[in-house]
This record gives structure tokens, sequence and C-alpha cells, in this order.
């Protein structure tokens, strides 16, 4: 874990040395990297730094809470497009990128080179495409962005009201699949803190809710669910089926999957004509990104996903049930006590 305390020195020194502060988030962005926005520009806020947070995405293609959540901050949070960059930017701007470190994955892809400083805060893994700085903090280790970035908040004596510390919690939860995977004891106690600033656990939740088109769709896909083995679950949407999925659905019926006795969890659905999504989730024992990499795709230990092209959903189930037969990587003694756990 890195030291909070050496990320806001760094910080320290960027804000000092700048006077507008553009922050981005992923595109298409999530709870995690939305709360973790906030409390970037609320630390600018008590630096007194002009900030303002860059989204390209027309927010009606939104998932319905993270559309409410934009409308809700608008009011006290500046919200631009990356074409405004050209007339805000002063020769004394930082950038700010929280939960994400690709260049293709943000709005602001096109003017990195119109910026003074970079500062990178995540928890992605990085590869040939991270933007180029010097000033990069990524831990993929860390349960979430927002929980970095709450940590900066209390560091910084940043104003917290019970909204933003329920956007933050939120991020946490969200990343966590709610506090049930990648949870360190620092996860738990940035949560305690931001209960005590006002956020309330059921309102965070309650952030989650979701249209009855997607719970059904999300559910369409745990409903036909194989567990080949006690170690992992795949949820599949039929070869001849013609819906087409939202990414984030099938991401989700993933995460809802983890909470059976099961180290990994996949979820399959076409996207488009073409195009197969799968959605991997972890616990920690599999390491989902390396299974995703084999389909040309990525993300981290815990969180991965991969778009195929040109195979049907019952090929890359085929060929997930032979990567993760357990007599692939599993010693003798191991299969042994795990045919003994399916007897039981
Ligand atoms: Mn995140």
């Amino acid at each position: 874990m890195q030291n909070s305390k050496c990320i806001k020195e760094c910080l320290d020194k960027l804000l000092s040395n700048n006077d507008t502060v553009f922050i981005v988030p992923h595109n298409r962005p999530d709870f995690d990297a939305l709360g973790a926005s906030i409390g970037m520009s609320l630390i600018c806020k008590k630096n007194k730094k002009k900030s303002y947070i860059v989204i390209d995405d027309n927010y009606e293609t939104l998932t319905s809470s993270i559309k409410k959540m934009i409308y809700d901050i608008k009011s006290d949070f500046e919200l631009i497009k990356s074409s405004e960059i050209n007339k805000l930017i002063t020769e004394k701007s930082l950038l700010i990128a929280v939960d994400v470190n690709k260049d293709y994955l943000v709005s602001v892809n096109n003017y990195l080179e119109n910026f003074n400083d970079i500062f990178i805060l995540d928890h992605h893994m990085t590869d040939e495409h991270t933007i180029k700085t010097p000033y990069t903090f990524i831990d993929h280790k860390l349960s979430s962005a927002s929980e970095e970035v709450s940590r900066l908040v209390f560091l910084y004596g940043a104003k917290l009201n019970p909204d933003y510390a329920n956007y933050l919690l939120a991020g946490i939860i969200l990343d966590t699949n709610k506090l049930s995977k990648n949870t360190a004891a620092s996860t738990l106690s940035v949560a305690a803190k931001l209960v005590e600033k006002g956020a309330d656990p059921t309102i965070a939740n309650n952030l989650f809710l979701e249209d009855y088109e997607h719970d059904r769709a999300i559910q369409r896909l745990v409903d036909n669910t194989d567990f080949p083995t006690y170690v992992y679950a795949i949820a599949t949407d039929s070869d001849n089926s013609v819906k087409m999925f939202e990414s984030e659905d099938i991401a989700k019926a993933a995460d809802y999957l983890l909470k059976y006795n099961v180290n990994a969890t996949f979820a399959i659905a076409r996207i488009d004509e073409d195009t197969v999504s799968i959605s991997a989730r972890g616990k920690g024992s599999i390491d989902v990104s390396k299974i995703m990499r084999l389909f040309g795709g990525g993300g981290n230990e815990f969180s991965a996903a991969a778009r195929v092209k040109g195979k049907s959903i019952s090929e890359i189930k085929e060929e997930l049930n032979e990567i993760l037969n357990p007599s692939n990587y599993m010693k003798c003694e191991e299969m042994e006590k795990l045919t003994l756990s399916l007897n039981y």
C-alpha cells in the first residue's frame, strides 16, 4: 500500500505549481471514477484551485444511477467536455486522472501534451498505453480509487457533506462488490470514517438501484449459470438469442455470482451482432486478468474483461472450461480435496 502521506506530498507540490486543475475519470464513468473525481475536486477547493471535471459521454447513454448522480452534482462542480479545455486551460494547468491510467480510456487523450503536469491515481494494471508522467500512483491492491481519494480528503481536511461522503462510499462499495472482496482493514476504516462524516450505508447502497430492464438482463445470465466445479461459475446467454446486452449488465452478472462459493466468475453475452463480451471477476486465488488476456482483453486480478469477435458464446465457454479445468493447474492432492468437496 502506497503511503497516502507520500501521495499528498506530491499533490501538494503539483497544486502549488498550478492554478487550474482538470480532473478526468475513465470514459463511461462509474461510481468509483465519479466519487474519486468529486473527492479530488473537494481537495482542489480546499486548496483554492479552480477545478473542472471532464466527461465527454452523452449523459443520456449512461446507466440511470450514474446519470442521476451527474445531474445531482452538476450544480456543485464544474462539469465540462474535453472540447472546452482549449478555452479554459492556462500555462499552469494540472491534469488529474482518477480510476484510470490508459490514454485511450480518457476523454482528454488529445490534450495530454497541453498540460503542465499530470497526476495519476489508480488501481488498474498498467500497460504500454499508460499515460507517461512521473507523478503516477497506481496500486492494484487498492480496493478502489475512492478509498485512496477519501484518505487524501481526510488528510487535507477538505469539507465533505453527507452526499459527497455517500458518493465516495458508493465508489468503494462498487469496486469491492459491497465490501465482500479486495477489502482490507484500511478499506473498512475509510468506510467507517466516511460514515462518521455523514455517509449512510443504506443510502450509498440505494444509489445502485437499477432499472427493471437491467435487472432482468442480469438475472437472465445468472439464471443460466453453470458451476462446472466449485472453483468457478460461468453465466451465458444462449447462442441463438438475439438479445444485445450492455457491457455493464454482463459485468454485474459476474459480480453477482461472486456471492457463491467459487473463486472466479465469468459472464458471457453478445453486445452487438459480431461481438461477444466476457466479464470476469475473481476473489484473489485466480488472477482473472491472466485468463482475459488469453482472449485479447485485460484488467486486474479481481476484475477483467475481453471482447471477442468471430466466435460463438458456446465456443468461448468451451475454451474457458478448457483453460479452467482444475487438472490443468492444480496439484494432485488439491484435486483430491476438490473431488471430496464436490461429493460433499
Ligand atoms: Mn475503480
